[in-house]
């Protein structure tokens, strides 16, 4: 490998494809690279961040089937990159679906100069490095597995240096002989108190809000921030692929360390409002309570919501109403099922009473419930998936969201998937399809168009008690 002096790094978020008029445009904060940010400039490299779907969020470009790409265009990107005559370019790949526009992005660095290095991490890159190595067709050079934060600065002090690649834990390459060199992955950070907190004001923290397309949709107050105060989720759900760079330990912050970063942001950008986005906010009692305790004591006065849904299992009254005490308006239930078979398949360590049980409680605080729900798992009949329907209409919640159960690479349903789905094994699969509006494999004689035009049916008829042929309310 070519040893490179680094210095400046520019970390990237891609744009994104969506269907005109079907998929809404959202976008928040990518805190992944806040954080990475962050550390590389304790290590005193000259960091950039562009999040290509901040600055582009309005511009629209035509891309195949009715789709459109939003975000940055090439042009502005590589004018952007040959401004600021990055070494590194790092880019984003969160998710599968966004891996092909990943690789543009690379293509697009080395157009403007070919020498600059470029890196992919995030959960599409990390689960398959081989895979996105080689498809890039020598675009990306190297991938970071797993947590970024102490792997990328090691990476780059090695290319620096021309120290032997094979000794750093956590990254993927190929060599010069097109051979294919995974490294062990580094630990996860257990201690995730020892991280600084994430560089917001890289991505321009204010900009959010005004745009105000959040995840989840619920926004009550601006400026809102989107905010972690854990990392990892205990459990294994079939589905799930945030163990590929999460691992399965739960890494729960100090309530203290929340709490200080919480009133920075009050103090700091006037935040009035929190979206956490923990994989499992409310895992360990004790410490969400002191967080939710601290927010009153400390009158941070914000509202919060929990865009990435909330575990019921886990809740009880006393906790529901200290979250509504401390600013709590919106959760979303991630309830997935409404078949006992199907629940007991994916995993989920939760009941179906408990939301039976807890909506209502939410409601009488008068925090809004929405859910969402999975179906079309390849076991799945009918039978299963009318159970599911049901019991969507059966709770009383104030939005529901039907999702396809999509097989992420690195999750059980993946391999479940498999002889229902084999393209999915192919080279070339083509990743965009892996998103959850999208039904992609005949399950036990239910038709693919069937599985797709289930999900219309019953978000209209669930959420507002409309027939097939009605239109959704304006805006929805
Ligand atoms: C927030 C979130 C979103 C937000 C993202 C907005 C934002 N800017 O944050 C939104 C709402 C847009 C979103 C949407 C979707 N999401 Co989502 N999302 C998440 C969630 C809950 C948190 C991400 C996060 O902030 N993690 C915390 C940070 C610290 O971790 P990180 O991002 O992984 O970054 C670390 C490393 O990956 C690495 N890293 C990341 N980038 C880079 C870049 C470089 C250069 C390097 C070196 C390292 C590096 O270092 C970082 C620090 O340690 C994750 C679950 C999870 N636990 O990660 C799912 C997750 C990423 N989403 C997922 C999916 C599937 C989707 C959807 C496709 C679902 C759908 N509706 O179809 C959509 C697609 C969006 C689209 N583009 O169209 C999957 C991805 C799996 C996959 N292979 O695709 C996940 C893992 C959920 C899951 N439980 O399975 N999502
Ligand atoms: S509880 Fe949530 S984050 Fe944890 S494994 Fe299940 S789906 Fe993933």
């Amino acid at each position: 490998m070519k040893r490179r002096r680094i210095k400046r790094v520019m970390l990237l978020n891609p744009p994104n494809i969506v269907w005109k008029g079907k998929d809404r445009k959202r976008v928040d904060l990518p805190i992944g690279l806040a954080y990475l940010s962050s550390v590389l400039q304790m290590e005193k490299f000259d960091v950039m961040g562009i999040d290509t779907l901040l600055d582009g969020f309005d511009e629209e470009h035509e891309a195949q089937d009715g789709r459109v790409r939003f975000g940055l265009s090439d042009e502005q990107i590589k004018q952007r990159i040959q401004e600021f005559r990055p070494d590194v370019v790092g880019i984003s790949s969160m998710f599968s679906k966004s891996f092909t526009l990943a690789v543009h992005m690379c293509r697009l660095a080395k157009e403007v100069d070919p020498d600059i290095v470029t890196v992919m991490g995030g959960n599409h890159a990390s689960t398959l490095p081989e895979q996105s190595l080689r498809r890039s067709e020598g675009m990306l050079d190297y991938v970071v597995i797993g947590e970024g934060e102490f792997t990328t600065g090691l990476l780059f002090r090695a290319i620096s240096k021309g120290y032997d690649l094979n000794k750093i834990h956590g990254i993927a390459f190929l060599d010069d002989n097109g051979n294919a060199v995974i490294n062990p992955p580094l630990e996860p950070i257990y201690n995730v108190d020892i991280l600084p907190w994430p560089d917001r004001d890289m991505f321009n923290i204010l900009e959010y809000s005004r745009i105000a397309k959040p995840h989840g949709d619920d926004l009550m107050n601006t400026p809102y921030t989107t905010f972690l105060s854990s990392r990892g989720c205990p459990f294994k759900c079939n589905f799930c692929a945030a163990h590929n760079v999460h691992g399965r330990n739960y890494r729960p912050r100090d309530p203290d360390d929340v709490l200080d970063e919480l009133e920075f942001l009050v103090e700091q950008y006037g935040v009035r409002e929190i979206h956490w986005e923990d994989d499992n906010l409310t895992y360990d009692r004790d410490r969400a309570m002191a967080i939710f305790n601290g927010m009153i004591e400390r009158k941070l006065n914000l509202s919060w919501c929990t865009p990435n849904g909330i575990a019921f299992y886990t809740l009880d009254r006393e906790m529901i109403e200290r979250m509504r005490e401390s600013g709590c308006y919106a959760v979303w239930a991630a309830v997935e099922t409404g078949d006992m078979e199907s629940l007991k398949r994916i995993g989920k360590p939760t009941t179906m009473q408990a939301f039976r049980d807890f909506i209502p409680m939410f409601k009488e605080q008068g925090i809004t419930v929405k859910g969402t729900f999975l179906y079309g798992f390849p076991w799945e009949t009918r039978k299963h998936m009318e159970n599911t329907f049901r019991f969507a209409q059966e709770l009383d919640l104030d939005y529901v969201v039907f999702y396809i159960a999509t097989p992420l690479p690195g999750t059980e349903l993946w391999d479940l998937s498999l002889d229902k789905y084999p393209e999915l094994a192919s080279p070339d699969f083509d990743w965009e399809k892996l998103q959850f509006g999208l039904s992609n494999m005949e399950v036990n004689g239910i038709s693919k168009e069937e599985i797709q035009q289930m999900r219309k049916k019953y978000w209209l008829k669930v959420n507002w008690n409309l027939d097939e042929d009605q239109e959704a309310p304006d805006g929805k």
